[in-house]
């Protein structure tokens, strides 16, 4: 496991100053759709008197200050271990986002959707970047494409899910994208991974990922240290 210590509180934070947007600087980034009305739930933390909607999207906010975002992989068909370490590659490939750590992995019961799916591997990588969340929801969106991802069924079998857990400063009810991840403090197969990768991490609204954990049944989370996901060079 590749592990750097972090402390990350992923809560909005008090206004930064504002940021310089320097062009040349600028991330490869989709362009980024407007965000649906959600400025009574949006904060960025960020600039107080923008739209808030527009936190999801704003790469002024970033440019100058990367942030952390923790995310959660996910899989259950397939060669999971390659799908993960696939998706690993991926993140770590994105202009404007590098990869500080990866989890180790846990075998996991499946948690909802149809009956006899087989079980989960899940990890967590935390990375820094200076795209905006949106951005990066459509760069995990395409990672999952690229490994064949499909949707049929809710909760039902995946290649690959790639899910934003928390970005830092960013809280949003967009159901497009909803940060934090709405359940990831019940959810034992997202904060065991989520603590070995960044003990002192913090779910805005929840409390401490390790307190949450040490809240919640593991039963059918089970840490694999046979397999092991790394960093690519
Ligand atoms: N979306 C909103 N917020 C986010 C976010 N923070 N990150 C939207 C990623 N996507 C977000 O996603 C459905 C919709 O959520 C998208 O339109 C996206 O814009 P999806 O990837 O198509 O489907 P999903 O991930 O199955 O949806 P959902 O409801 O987020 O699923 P969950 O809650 O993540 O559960 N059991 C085990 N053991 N291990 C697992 O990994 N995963 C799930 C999926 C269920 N059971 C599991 C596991
Ligand atoms: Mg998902």
């Amino acid at each position: 496991m590749s592990n750097e210590p972090t402390t990350t509180p992923f809560a909005p934070a008090a206004a930064d100053p504002a940021a310089a947007a320097d062009p040349a600087a600028a991330p490869v980034a989709a362009p980024a759709e407007a965000a649906p009305g959600t400025a009574a739930t949006l904060r960025a933390g960020i600039d107080p008197m923008s739209d808030p909607a527009s936190a999801l999207d704003s790469v002024e906010a970033t440019l100058n200050s990367p942030r952390t975002v923790a995310l959660a992989l996910g899989s259950n068909i397939g060669n999971r271990m390659e799908l993960l370490q696939g998706a690993v590659d991926a993140l770590e490939d994105t202009p404007g986002l590098r990869v500080r750590a990866v989890s180790a992995v846990y075998e996991t019961d499946p948690v909802g959707g149809p009956e006899g799916q087989r079980a989960y591997l899940n990890a967590v990588v935390l990375a820094r970047t200076t795209l905006p969340p949106r951005s990066v929801l459509e760069r995990a969106n395409a990672v999952e494409d690229a490994f064949s991802r499909t949707r049929e069924v809710r909760w039902g079998p995946r290649t690959l899910d790639v899910d934003i857990l928390a970005y830092e400063g960013v809280v949003s009810a967009d159901p497009r994208l909803t940060l934090p991840h709405p359940r990831a403090h019940e959810r034992a197969f997202v904060l065991a991974p989520w603590c070995d990768v960044d003990p002192e991490a913090e779910i805005p609204g929840h409390g401490r990922v390790a307190d949450l954990l040490a809240a919640v049944d593991r039963t059918g989370v089970h840490h694999r240290p046979d397999l092991e996901l790394h960093i690519p060079e």
